[in-house]
Parts: structure tokens; C-alpha cells; sequence
């Protein structure tokens, strides 16, 4: 995490924008805050677009130090994955936004550009992939493997020792019990009950949670 107060671009200005700003306000390392999207009228919260992504060369060397990705995920992690590789390519410092009110083990390991949203909690020995949105009130319990662009939705809990695969979608309030595989590029849909292995790309629902078709993301 930075400590100075510096500049930070927001990547992409909507619904997801509007939670991960306020945690960025609230943690308030950030003198100066931008938002970069595609819809230059889509200022959140007062904060200003001051650019597309075409203009992030420029705004890098404009000043502008670090940028997150704001752009959320319901299913489709890809063009987040996009914007990542962008910012990275565009050499921005890519920081963790942590709201403040979310519970972490210190000794929990952290890819860049993780978001973990208020009252989450993340226990002790887990490692987090670059890009992951743990989302408002999840639970990761202990030595949990959170895959890169990996979106925990508001409320789900993983009991301990779960994998979840880069850019798989667990969905809101669903449980996954303890020392489960979800592969990669799976989508488990909300209020499911997860007892048993999700293999890589497929759709699953239900309680119990079964596996219902191929899922691609894109
Ligand atoms: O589940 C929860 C709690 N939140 C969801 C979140 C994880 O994902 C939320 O309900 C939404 O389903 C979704 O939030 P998101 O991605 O903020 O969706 P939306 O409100 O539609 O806003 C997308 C924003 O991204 C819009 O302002 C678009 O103009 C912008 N955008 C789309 N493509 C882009 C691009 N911005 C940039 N910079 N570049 C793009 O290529």
C-alpha cells in the first residue's frame, strides 16, 4: 500500500467506480483522483473524467502515478484483464484499494490491483491474484487461493483452504465448502452451495451446486 498522497486514475466510471472511490476517499492516501472511461460524461461522485484510455501515455507523463481498474465483473473479467495489461503496458504504479472497514490476517499475500470492499474479511494465509474483486461483506476463510481478475461477489463465503481459478465468478451469498476447487473461468451463480469440484470453464448454480453447461468468458 502507498502511504504519500499522490495521484490516482480510476479506471472505467461506473457502478463498481462508485464503491471503489468511496474507499479510496476513505482511505485517503490520494490528493488528486481522475476517472478514465470510454463515456467522457460519466463523472461519479463529482470526481472528473479526464480522459479516455487512449490518453493514458499522456496523463502518465502528465503526472498522473497510479491507476486502478474500476471497471467491475459480473461474468465476463476480460476486458478488466484488458485494462490491466493497459496500465501495467502504460507503466502506472498499481496499488491494492482496501476499504478500511475490511478485516485482513497480516499475513495475507497480495497480487497488484486487488479490490476488497467493506466488512470483507480475509483470514490468515491466503494469497489473492492480481486483479481479484473481493466484493462487500465476502468471507475468505483461511489459506484461500483467489485466481487473477477472480470476482468474489458481495456476501459469499469461501470456508478455508478453497481455490477459486483465475477469472471464475463466485455470485453473490453463495458458500463454498472448505478445501473445494472452482477452476478457472467458471461462473458459479448466486445463492449456491458448492460441495463438490467445479471443473474449468463451466456454469454452475443451485444448492447443491451443479455444473449446467460450458461457460466462455469474454
Ligand atoms: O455486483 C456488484 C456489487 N457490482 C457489479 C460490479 C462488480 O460489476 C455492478 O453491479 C455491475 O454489474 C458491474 O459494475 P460496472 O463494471 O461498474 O458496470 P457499469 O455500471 O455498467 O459501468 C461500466 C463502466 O465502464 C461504464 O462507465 C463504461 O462506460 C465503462 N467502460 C466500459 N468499457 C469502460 C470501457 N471504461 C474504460 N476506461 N475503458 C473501456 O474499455
Amino acid at each position: 500500500m502507498v502511504s504519500d498522497r499522490r495521484s490516482l486514475l480510476l479506471i472505467g466510471g461506473g457502478g463498481h467506480c462508485r464503491s471503489v472511490l468511496d474507499s479510496v476517499l476513505s482511505m485517503g492516501h490520494y490528493e488528486r483522483i481522475g476517472i478514465v472511461d470510454r463515456d467522457i460524461s460519466a463523472a461519479v461522485a463529482g470526481t472528473p473524467v479526464v480522459g479516455t484510455d487512449e490518453d493514458l501515455p499522456d496523463l502518465r507523463k502528465n503526472g498522473w502515478d497510479a491507476a486502478f481498474v474500476s471497471v467491475g465483473s459480473v461474468g465476463s473479467p476480460v476486458l478488466r484483464q484488458k485494462l490491466f495489461d493497459l496500465i501495467r503496458d502504460a507503466g502506472y504504479e498499481i496499488p491494492g484499494i482496501i476499504d478500511p472497514s475490511a478485516v485482513v490476517a497480516r499475513d495475507v499475500i497480495f497480487g497488484a490491483g486487488v479490490f476488497v470492499g467493506k466488512n470483507a474479511v480475509i483470514n490468515a494465509g491466503c494469497r489473492i491474484g492480481d486483479g481479484a474483486i473481493i466484493n462487500t461483506g465476502a468471507i475468505i476463510e483461511h489459506e484461500c487461493r483467489i485466481g487473477s481478475f477472480a470476482h468474489i461477489s458481495p456476501g459469499a463465503v469461501l470456508c478455508g483452504q478453497v481455490q477459486v481459478g483465475d477469472r471464475s465468478h463466485v455470485g453473490a451469498a453463495s458458500v463454498v465448502r472448505q478445501m473445494i476447487r472452482v477452476g478457472e473461468d467458471v461462473m458459479v451463480g448466486m445463492g449456491s452451495g458448492v460441495t463438490q469440484e467445479i471443473p474449468d470453464r463451466t456454469e454452475a448454480y443451485g444448492n447443491p451446486c451443479r455444473v449446467v453447461g460450458a461457460w466462455a468468458c469474454m
